[in-house]
């Protein structure tokens, strides 16, 4: 088993819903390293571009509007088996579902509804790849991109 690395993003409300602090606990707690963070603030393209895979679906439009409606905290968590580890402690992607059937999610903690539900994370090898190098300068061992770095 490898050390693996993923990406999670904590979006407007759990930003503006003060909620940064138990996620980054709870992360912690969960056995994860945080090795990069910044808050950012995505404007309508960066978003766009950084969910391009659902651009063609019905409620895009809208989940751009609410990922650029304030700032959001972007992390790469390390550990082994990463991006499984943190999909399942995240939770389904309805928060007001996640409530219901996993209690103890982060979704269940601070997500309202399918649209608004708190907090990203990759769901594969490839998207964490593509995601993580999509916020972050992968080529040295510091040094963002800019992306309206707050
Ligand atoms: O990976 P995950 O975030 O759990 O869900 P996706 O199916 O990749 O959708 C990305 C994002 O889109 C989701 O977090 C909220 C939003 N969304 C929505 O607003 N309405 C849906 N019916 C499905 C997803
Ligand atoms: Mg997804």
């Amino acid at each position: 088993t490898e050390k693996e690395a993923t990406l999670a993003i904590i979006k407007p409300d759990g930003v503006l819903g003060n909620h940064t602090d138990a996620i980054k606990a709870t992360i912690l707690q969960s056995g994860f390293k945080i090795s990069r963070e910044k808050i950012i603030q995505l404007d309508k393209d960066s978003a766009s571009s950084f969910y391009a895979e659902h651009s063609t679906k019905r409620f895009f439009d809208s989940l751009v509007k609410y990922v650029t409606s304030g700032p959001v905290l972007v992390m790469v968590l390390e550990k082994e088996n990463a991006i499984s580890d943190w999909r399942a402690l995240i939770g389904p992607t309805d928060g007001s579902k996640a409530k219901i059937t996993h209690p103890n999610s982060i979704r269940a903690m601070c997500g309202t509804d399918v649209e608004k539900n708190c907090i990203h994370g990759s769901d594969s090898p490839q998207s964490a790849q593509r995601e993580i190098s999509f916020f972050f300068d992968t080529s040295t061992s510091r040094g963002d991109i800019q992306h309206d770095e707050l």
